[in-house]
C-alpha cells in the first residue's frame, strides 16, 4: 500500500497495466542525478539503473516519474519503462545546443517559495509562474520568512498584481507549516524558488525530521548558499510526497508563449488590441500598450518583464529551428553522399 500513499492512483495503475503482464513492478523515482537513480517499489527503496533502450529513446527517468521496473538483486532494480508523465517541469540546459532537462515529473502542486526578506523579487516570481503554468499542475505561492518583513501589505499588493489567479500563503517556516500541510492533502508537491528562501526548512518541518540540509543566508543581501544540491522525493507521514529542489542561480525557461500569455494575461490582452497586427508597441499610432502605459494602467516594469521573457522564448525557438535545419541539411548531405557512392546512381 506504500505506493498508494505516494500517489499510485487508478490512473497510474492503468498506465502500468501493459507492463504488469511482463512481470514488471510499478515504482516511483525518488532520486535522479548524475546518472544515479533511486526508486521506490512496493517493497522498499532501491538503487536503480535505466535499461539501455531508455537512453536510446532519450526518455531518461526524472524525479517523480512512475516506472516499470524489475528487481535484479536485493538492492538493485532495472528501470524498463517510464510511464507517460501527467505533468512535468522542465528547464533549458545552458549551452550551445537547446536541450530540455526535466526537473520533476508528475507533480500535482508546484509551491513557489519566495522569501519576504531582502531577497524578495517579483520579476523572479513571474519567471517561476510561467514554469509552473507550463508544467500542467496547480500552483501555490508561499511567501516565507514573514517574521523578517515589516512591509507585508506592500509585498502582498505586488504579488497579487502579478499572480491574479494563483493563491498565496504567508508563513514563517521556523514556526509552523500547518496551513501548508492542510493544502497538500496527499498530493505530490515540488518546492521551487531561489536559494535561501527556505524550501528545505519547509520540507523538514513537513516530514518532521531535519534530514534536508539548510544553511543560513548571506547577511549582506539575504542570498542563499546553495545548501541543497540534488532533487529528492520524500514521502509524507500523512500521505503524499514532497520534492525538495536546489535553488537555481539562473532559471532558463523551457516554456511556450501560450504559458507566458496566460501568466501575463493582462498585458497579453492589451497587445492584441493595437491597430496593427504586427505592432512593436514602440511608436505606432493607436498602440493599446503605449496608451495603457501612459495612463498608468499597466506597470512599466511588468511590461518590460513580459517583453524580456517573450524575447527569450522567441530566441530559443529560433535557435531550435536553426538546429532542426542543420539536422535536415546533414541528413540530405549524407543521402547525396550515399547516392554518389552507389554505382547504380553514377552516370
Ligand atoms: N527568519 C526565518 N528564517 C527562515 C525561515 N525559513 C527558513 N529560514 C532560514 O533561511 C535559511 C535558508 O533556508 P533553507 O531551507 O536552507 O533554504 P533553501 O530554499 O532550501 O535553499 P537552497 O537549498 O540553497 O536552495 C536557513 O538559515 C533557514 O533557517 C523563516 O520563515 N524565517
Ligand atoms: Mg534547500
Ligand atoms: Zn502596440
Amino acid at each position: 500500500m506504500f505506493l498508494e500513499q505516494i500517489g499510485a492512483d487508478a490512473h497510474i495503475r492503468e498506465l502500468f497495466e501493459p507492463h504488469a503482464a511482463q512481470r514488471l513492478e510499478l515504482g516511483r523515482v525518488s532520486f535522479a542525478a548524475h546518472e544515479q537513480y533511486r526508486i521506490y517499489l512496493e517493497g522498499g527503496d532501491y538503487e536503480a539503473v535505466p535499461a539501455g533502450r531508455l537512453r536510446y529513446d532519450a526518455v531518461l527517468p526524472a524525479v517523480g516519474d512512475w516506472v516499470a521496473a524489475r528487481q535484479v538483486d536485493p538492492k538493485l532494480a532495472l528501470i524498463e519503462a517510464v510511464l507517460p508523465r501527467r505533468t512535468k517541469f522542465s528547464r533549458r540546459v545552458a549551452g550551445r545546443t537547446v536541450a530540455e532537462q526535466v526537473i520533476a515529473a508528475n507533480v500535482d502542486l508546484a509551491v513557489i517559495v519566495c522569501g519576504l526578506d531582502g531577497d524578495f523579487n517579483v520579476r523572479r516570481l513571474e519567471r517561476y509562474l510561467v514554469l509552473a503554468h507550463e508544467s500542467g499542475g496547480d500552483a501555490l505561492i508561499v511567501l516565507n520568512k514573514s517574521d523578517l518583513c515589516d512591509a507585508l501589505s506592500a509585498r502582498l499588493e505586488q504579488v497579487t498584481a502579478v499572480a491574479q489567479r494563483v493563491p498565496h500563503l504567508v508563513m514563517n517556516a521556523r514556526e509552523s507549516v500547518q496551513d501548508l500541510r492542510s493544502v497538500i492533502r496527499g498530493r505530490t508537491v515540488a518546492f521551487l524558488g531561489s536559494s535561501g528562501v527556505g524550501k528545505s526548512t519547509i520540507v523538514n518541518a513537513l516530514i518532521g525530521e531535519q534530514s534536508q540540509i539548510t544553511l543560513p543566508v548571506r547577511e549582506a543581501d539575504s542570498r542563499g548558499r546553495h545548501a541543497t544540491t540534488s532533487r529528492m522525493l520524500i514521502p509524507l507521514p500523512e500521505g503524499g510526497a514532497v520534492i525538495d529542489t536546489p535553488g537555481m542561480r539562473e532559471l532558463q525557461l523551457w516554456a511556450t508563449e501560450d504559458s507566458l500569455d496566460e501568466v501575463f494575461d493582462d498585458v497579453a490582452a492589451l497587445a492584441s488590441e493595437c491597430r496593427f497586427g504586427d505592432c512593436t508597441h514602440t511608436n505606432e499610432p493607436d498602440c493599446a500598450v503605449q496608451s495603457a502605459l501612459r495612463r498608468g494602467e499597466i506597470d512599466s516594469s511588468r511590461w518590460r518583464s513580459y517583453c524580456k521573457l517573450q524575447a527569450e522564448l522567441r530566441h530559443e525557438m529560433l535557435k531550435e529551428d536553426a538546429l532542426a535545419r542543420t539536422a535536415v541539411k546533414a541528413k540530405w548531405k549524407a543521402i547525396h553522399k550515399a547516392m554518389r557512392n552507389n554505382p547504380k546512381h553514377r552516370h
